[in-house]
């Protein structure tokens, strides 16, 4: 099935690569900097129907075209979670990554993730057990520790206040790594960190889309994923996502960033 999956994520991509110089209709959705495109809309139509076809079965949660609630009974049985751009404002301005996500949970965990970046032809693939892939090849999560590590952030554009104090737990873990970078899309860190590439992800606010399939992928490859406190993930809607790889897990040196989250709360 994972094969399947993997081909629906690589015919989403060709569709993607194709808009370049088309008309790409943008809209803007809540917030500042928050936007939709026509092909954000064509993907996730095009991977529903792709899907249905490989699970009939299976019911279906997306970024767009009004499937983003997570609705009684979608956890039991078989659940597509769809992001059909991962990093739409990086693909309005032609700026890798931007990448199409699937997760697939199963009872309400996940089972399967593919997360495809066309531009550079990487595949990213996960079945719960059976370990994590890219292009075919299995990968590991780094490690070593946070004072050896490259790590990924991100922080919700839409909100300025977010923003302010996501740059303030970005400048802490600045001072105790090699450097933070922000490249605009989750799944996209969430497979560099699964890969080895950086030591790990942190986000204060993303949709479920964001994070299935990458989830997955990054614990298959032995790293951890919780919210900003260090809980487990509901899986089941929005959260601030913590994700390290294996060597910061077992260094447990990571900040108190569930610290940051409380100050944003009291903000909001
Ligand atoms: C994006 C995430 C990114 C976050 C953006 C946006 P989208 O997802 O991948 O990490 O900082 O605010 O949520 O909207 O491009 O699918």
């Amino acid at each position: 099935m994972i094969e399947k999956i993997e081909r629906a994520a690589r015919e989403a991509g060709s569709i993607i690569l194709a808009a370049h110089g088309e008309d790409l209709h943008i809209e803007n959705k809540e917030g500042r900097a928050n936007f939709v495109t026509l092909y954000d809309k064509k993907v996730q139509d095009f991977l529903t129907t792709r899907l249905k076809e490989i699970l009939p079965d299976a019911k279906f949660l997306g970024e767009e075209n009004g499937m983003d609630a997570f609705l009684p009974g979608d956890d039991e049985g078989w659940l597509f979670v769809i992001d059909p751009i991962d990093g739409t404002t990086n693909f309005i301005h032609n700026l890798h990554p931007y990448v199409t996500s699937i997760g697939l949970m199963k009872d309400g965990v996940p089972y399967a993730g593919v997360v495809y970046a066309p531009v550079t032809d990487q595949m990213f693939c996960a079945v719960r057990g059976q370990g994590a892939y890219e292009n075919g090849r299995r990968i590991h999560s780094s490690g070593a520790p946070l004072s050896d590590s490259v790590m990924l952030s991100g922080s919700a554009g839409f909100s300025m206040q977010a923003y302010q104090i996501a740059q303030e737990l970005t400048r802490e873990v600045q001072g105790r790594c090699h450097g933070v970078r922000s490249t605009g899309s989750a799944e996209y860190n969430l497979c560099m960190t699964a890969s080895g590439r950086s030591g790990g992800y942190f986000e204060m606010r993303l949709g479920l889309w964001d994070f299935a399939a990458g989830g997955l992928i990054l614990e298959e490859a032995g790293g951890r994923m919780t919210d900003y406190y260090g809980k487990p993930l509901s899986w089941r809607g929005p959260s601030s996502v913590l994700a390290v790889s294996e060597g910061i897990a077992r260094e447990g040196a990571f900040p108190d960033a569930g610290a940051y989250l409380d100050r944003w709360k009291a903000k909001e």
